[in-house]
């Protein structure tokens, strides 16, 4: 029929298979060929059940993507799937992989869904600034209750085929032949009498939950939304789906849908989609990659110990390097506790926690680090320390080896420079706490060689980290754009904002939180060892610290905290501090609006992005973006700095740089010549380029 869609009919039961690779996505392509497929079935007298099924990895993972926000080619989606339930006779769906979004509502257009046990079931839209746009929101509440589905469609988590089973969303699960299984199924369906309810018309569940259930939700959702707008729209419409009859909720649906889709949150959000994916392909993807069987750690710290937790959990042995028996007893015992925090919450089960711990090998020898085949070293931050662990390291690792450093500052290139292979050596910058955060920075230094970047990459992945490859600089592409953002801080204090003035612009900006709330959680010390250590003061950050105020852990830094709380109180002590030291200065205060704090911490940081972008240490725009989004909480609504500059207008952001640059001569200010080019052309040229 089509190389997308092909038809085969076993026995009076037509197998309809979708063949779009790599995920059988929705495209015209498909579509096409599926409706002229499904009247011809349903029209077709010796046809007497229809099975949805797909060839390759998955089921349909849903719409295509990369037709939003293009003129939409019949048929529709929507339209395939009321076809379906006019079909009189058993419509199937036959999932294995994931049946995601779009896939997952042509499934709900069958009168039976029949799932591999491995499979995945979802509607992932919110993820991408949408809610499902092919009658989800309203049929999967008439399946699984409103409750269950506002669930599934506010989080977008996919749900395995089991729990689907128990909720009520698929009606068996298989654990092998399941086409063949579901061909049988389908024969049976057929010769069995009794009517064929379309979902659209079970209506059991739905009186279930009650109305007001959904606006206490709501409030809730509207705070965790940060400024987002699609879970909202999710919420609202699967309101309608209890409130309003199925048409009319169908109809709401549409149009919260067509709202969405034209918006800059959803483009944000599809930028980033494709931005991640695009990040993972180093040069060098295809090269032959290392073999990595198992992974040596050097430290035993926070930093250590959450990246050796972060690759037992991705399933690798671990070897754990420390310089005496107690700091490693120490470091072993505070995975345990942290593996068992879990255990408690009920995120990890304890026969899971114990697989974990016994990937673990513990050692205060380096020759036991010999058949690592990639080794992380995570010791204090200091170029000398480092050099002698690389040094050591190169007495003991394997030809081969991986030698990786989790440095966040220094030269990747000095580092390499300490061993007799530098080809070997590469950066690895987790960001604390390594187990949890998404973001790996792999820093590619000038020897590294290519099949060893791509096997980091790789690692990454399989340890469900997003990586991006940077180049070597400073503080690498997150921490010198951090720097760029917070040169202004302290200024803005001094000219007559408060902390907590600043916080709010950020987190009205969309950010988990603001820079000195940020500073409050991480540890206000940190930023002082570093300055000492580089020659460098703040003004009042170092008086705080001089008084023993470090943020959160001492209970006092730029707020003040009640003890246990992690909630920022605003602080006259520290207010009084910031006006005696602009006093000091002669300094009067004036009052300062939200758009100057952005425009004097935001538009440093894009300025700073195409400077690093021109300088060739990051690849692309869009992975500064996936960077900043991954590791920082830029919010995802905005699509990370680079998208933003767009959205914000890059022209107005070059004007206010210069205005800024002439009055205070600082080089954060000065334009970097690509933004003025993007500002131009609407183009980051280089990044594009690449
Ligand atoms: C929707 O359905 C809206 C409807 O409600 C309403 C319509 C009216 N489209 O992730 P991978 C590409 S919204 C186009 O690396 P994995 C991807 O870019 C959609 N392309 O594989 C990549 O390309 P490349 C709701 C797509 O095995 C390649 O496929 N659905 C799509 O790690 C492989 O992807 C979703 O949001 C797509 N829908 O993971 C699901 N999906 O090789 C989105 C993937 O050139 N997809 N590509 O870089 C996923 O979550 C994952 O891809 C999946 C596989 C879990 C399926």
């Amino acid at each position: 029929m089509s190389n997308f869609v092909s038809v085969a009919n076993e026995n009076g039961v037509a197998v309809v298979t979708i063949d779009n690779p790599p995920v059988n996505a929705l495209s015209f392509n498909v579509r096409k060929p599926l409706h002229e497929a499904l009247m011809a079935l349903r029209d077709d007298p010796a046809t007497k059940a229809i099975v949805i099924a797909c060839a390759g990895r998955t089921f349909v993972a849903g719409a295509d993507i990369t037709e939003f926000g293009k003129p939409v080619e019949q048929p529709e989606l929507r339209a395939i799937i009321a076809l379906l339930e006019t079909i009189a006779k058993p419509t199937i769906a036959a999932i294995h992989g994931t049946a995601l979004g779009g896939g997952l509502e042509l499934a709900l257009g069958c009168h039976f869904r029949i799932a591999d046990r491995g499979a995945r079931l979802g509607l992932p839209e919110v993820k991408l600034g949408l809610l499902p746009g092919g009658g989800g929101t309203v049929r999967l509440p008439r399946l699984v209750g409103a409750a269950k589905a506002l669930d599934m469609i506010v989080s977008g988590t996919p749900i395995p085929a089991g729990e689907a089973e128990a909720a009520g969303l698929v009606d068996a699960v298989f654990d092998d032949d399941l086409l063949a299984r579901t061909v049988r199924f389908a024969g049976e369906m057929a010769d069995r009498s009794g009517p064929l309810v379309p979902v659209r018309d079970r209506n059991g569940r739905l009186a279930e939950t009650d109305p007001a259930f959904f606006d206490a939700q709501a409030a809730g959702l509207a705070k965790k939304a940060r400024g987002l707008d699609a879970p909202l729209a999710c919420a609202e419409a699967v309101r309608n789906a209890i409130t309003l009859p199925f048409d009319e909720a169908l109809a709401a649906e549409r149009q919260l849908f067509a709202k969405l889709v034209s918006g800059d949150q959803s483009r944000a959000q599809r930028h980033l989609f494709f931005a991640e994916r695009e990040a993972a392909k180093v040069p060098g993807k295809d090269l032959q990659k290392r073999g990595i069987a198992r992974v040596g750690i050097v430290g035993a710290g926070t930093m250590g110990g959450g990246i050796a937790m972060a690759l037992a959990n991705g399933g690798f042995p671990v070897t754990l390097l420390e310089t005496s028996a107690e700091a490693l007893r120490r470091g072993l015992a505070t995975i345990e506790k942290n593996y068992a925090v879990s255990v408690g919450r009920g995120s990890l089960s304890e026969e899971a926690k114990q697989q974990r711990l016994d990937l673990f090998r513990g050692s205060t020898d380096y020759a036991d680090l010999g058949d690592c085949d990639l080794i992380i070293e995570a010791v204090f931050e200091d170029m000398a320390v480092k050099k002698e662990v690389f040094g050591r390291l190169d007495t003991v690792a394997k030809p081969g080896a991986i030698l990786a450093t989790n440095t966040s500052y220094l030269d990747v290139n000095a580092i390499a420079a300490s061993t007799s292979r530098p080809q070997d050596v590469l950066g690895m910058h987790f960001f604390s706490p390594a187990n949890v955060m998404k973001l790996l920075e792999i820093v590619r230094a000038e020897k590294t060689a290519p099949d060893a970047l791509a096997t980091v990459a790789d690692l990454a992945r399989r340890i469900g980290k997003v990586a991006v490859v940077v180049g070597v600089c400073h503080g690498f592409v997150g921490n010198r754009m951090l720097a760029a953002r917070g040169a202004e801080n302290e200024f803005l204090l001094l000219e007559g904002a408060t902390p907590g003035q600043v916080d709010k612009a950020f987190t009205d900006f969309g950010w988990p939180m603001g820079p000195f709330q940020m500073g409050d959680l991480a540890g206000l010390d940190i930023g002082w060892r570093n300055r000492k250590a580089r020659g460098q003061t703040a003004a009042i950050a170092d008086t705080l610290c001089e008084q023993g105020r470090f943020g959160q852990k001492t209970g006092r830094g730029w707020y003040r905290y009640e003890s246990g709380s992690r909630e920022p109180i605003a602080d006259p002590d520290v207010e009084a501090l910031i006006r005696a030291k602009a006093a000091d200065r002669g300094i009067a205060p004036r009052a300062i609006g939200a758009e100057e704090i952005i425009e004097r911490t935001l538009y440093p940081l894009v300025n700073e992005g195409a400077k690093i972008l021109e300088e060739g240490i990051a690849a692309r725009a869009s992975d500064i973006d996936v960077v900043w989004v991954n590791g920082y909480g830029f919010p995802v609504g905005k699509g990370g700095p680079m998208f933003w500059a767009g959205l914000e207008g890059a022209a107005k952001i070059v004007e206010r740089l210069e205005h800024r640059h002439a009055k205070t001569g600082r080089a954060i200010f000065e334009p970097a010549p690509l933004l003025r080019r993007f500002a131009e052309t609407g183009r980051w040229e280089v990044g594009d380029a690449r």
